[in-house]
C-alpha cells in the first residue's frame, strides 16, 4: 500500500512539473523545438542519464535536446583501460539511446592529456606513445563509424597565452600531433564531423593559437569542420565582445563554430576555464548558496543567459550547436570542481528537474 500510494505521488509530482511552473505551460516547452531553424541543442549526459535510470530527468533531457556528448564515458581512460583492450559497453549504449531518442551523438574525446588510461605513465618510449595514439584513434573512431555524428578529435591542446600544451603528446610526437590526430580520424571515419574543442579559446591569445591551428591543419589538406568554444564562464562576466569576435573570425576560416560544455558559474572562484588540475581550498565563504540561491543571482544568471543566447541568435547562421555541460544543477561538474562538495546552480534546470528561470527567460528569446 505504501509503495502504492509512493508511485501514485511520484507519478502525480512527475506530471504536475510537466504541466505548470510560475504559471507558464512548460509541456509545450521545449528548447529544441524552440531552436530548431537556429542551431542544436544538447547536453552533456553522464552514465545515470545514458542508463534511464531517473525517468524525470529522462523526460527532460527527450523534451529539449536533440545532440548529446558522453560527460565522460568516451574518454580514453574509461574507452580504453588496457594496451590492447577496449570497453565499448557504455559508449554503444550512448549510441542505442541517442538512436532511440533522435538525439545526435558528438564523440568526446580522441586525443586529450587528460583522463587518460594509468598504463600511459608507465610509457617512456616515442614509439609506444605514437603506436598508442594511432591505435587508439583509428580502433575509436573506426568502431563508431557511421554511429557518432561528430568527434571531438583533440580537446585542450592549447595554454592560455596561444603556445601548445606540453601534453606528453607534444612531448613524444611533435606539435604535428594535433594535425596527425585529425587525419587519422578522417580516414578511420571519413563521413563524420571533426572539431577541435577548448575552453577559453574565445579569449584574444588562445583564439589566436586556435586560429593557427586550425589554419595549420586546413594547409596540411586535412579536414575539420569546427571549433567547440567551451563556455565555461562565470556570473556577470560572460565575455560577450570576445565571444561574437571569436564566432566572426572562426567562422572566416570556414568552419561551424559551436559552444559544446555551456555553463555559468555562481559560486566564488577566483579563475577562469575549465582546467581539471586546478584547485581550490574549501572555505567558510566558499559554499554560499547551500540554502537556495537568492533571488537577485537567479536574475542575474537569468539575465546572463538571455543575454548570451541573443548573441549566439544574432550569429546563427555560423553557430551550429549550443551544448550545455550537464541536464540539471544537481549532476553538473561543478558541485565538485575547483571545490568538492559545492551547491552550484550553473543550468537552466533545477535540483527538482524544473526549469528555472534562465529557461524561461532564453526561451522567450524565440516567443
Ligand atoms: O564533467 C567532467 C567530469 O565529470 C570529469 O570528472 C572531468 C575529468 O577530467 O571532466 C569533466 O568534463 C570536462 C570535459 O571533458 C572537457 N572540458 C572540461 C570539462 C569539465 O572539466
Amino acid at each position: 500500500m505504501k509503495i502504492k500510494t509512493f508511485i501514485l505521488l511520484g507519478w502525480g509530482v512527475l506530471l504536475f512539473s510537466n504541466f505548470t511552473y510560475q504559471g507558464q505551460d512548460s509541456e509545450a516547452l521545449s528548447l529544441k523545438e524552440a531552436f530548431k531553424n537556429d542551431f542544436a541543442i544538447g547536453t552533456a549526459l553522464n552514465s545515470w542519464q545514458i542508463e534511464e535510470r531517473n525517468p524525470a530527468v529522462n523526460e527532460l533531457i527527450i523534451q529539449n535536446f536533440n545532440v548529446a556528448t558522453p560527460e565522460n564515458v568516451m574518454k580514453s581512460a574509461l574507452l580504453h583501460p588496457k594496451w590492447d583492450t577496449y570497453d565499448f559497453r557504455m559508449g554503444d549504449k550512448l549510441v542505442e539511446y541517442g538512436n532511440k531518442h533522435h538525439i545526435k551523438i558528438n564523440g568526446h574525446t580522441l586525443i586529450w592529456h587528460s583522463q587518460l588510461p594509468a598504463f600511459i605513465r608507465q610509457i617512456q618510449s616515442k614509439d609506444s606513445i605514437r603506436t598508442f595514439f594511432t591505435d587508439h584513434i583509428k580502433t575509436v573512431a573506426g568502431h563508431y563509424k557511421g554511429q557518432v555524428f561528430s568527434w571531438d578529435v583533440v580537446n585542450e591542446a592549447l595554454n592560455e597565452d596561444g603556445t601548445l600544451r606540453n601534453s606528453v603528446f607534444l612531448q613524444k610526437l611533435g606539435e604535428d600531433y594535433i594535425t596527425e590526430a585529425f587525419r587519422l580520424a578522417q580516414e578511420a571515419t571519413p563521413n563524420t564531423e571533426l572539431y577541435y574543442n577548448d575552453y577559453n579559446n574565445e579569449q584574444p591569445a588562445k583564439r589566436a593559437g586556435c586560429i593557427n591551428l586550425v589554419k595549420k591543419i586546413k594547409n596540411a589538406g586535412v579536414r575539420i569542420d569546427g571549433v567547440g568554444i567551451q563556455g565555461h564562464w562565470h556570473l556577470g562576466k560572460v565575455p560577450l565582445k570576445d565571444i561574437e569576435e571569436s564566432i566572426l573570425q572562426y567562422s572566416a576560416l570556414g568552419v561551424k563554430v559551436m559552444i559544446t560544455e555551456l555553463d555559468i558559474e555562481v559560486l566564488p572562484r577566483n579563475f577562469q576555464g575549465a582546467d581539471v588540475n586546478q584547485r581550490l581550498a574549501n572555505t567558510s565563504e566558499s559554499n554560499p548558496y547551500t540554502n537556495g540561491l537568492p533571488d537577485t543571482v537567479q536574475q542575474q544568471l537569468a539575465n546572463d543567459y538571455e543575454a548570451l543566447f541573443k548573441l549566439l541568435l544574432k550569429h546563427k547562421d555560423k553557430v551550429s550547436r549550443v551544448t550545455f555541460w550537464g541536464v540539471t544543477d544537481a549532476d553538473s561538474w561543478l558541485n565538485n570542481w575547483p571545490i568538492r562538495g559545492r551547491t552550484n546552480y550553473p543550468l537552466l534546470f533545477d535540483r527538482n528537474n524544473q526549469p528555472k528561470p534562465a529557461y524561461f527567460k532564453v526561451i522567450g528569446l524565440k516567443q
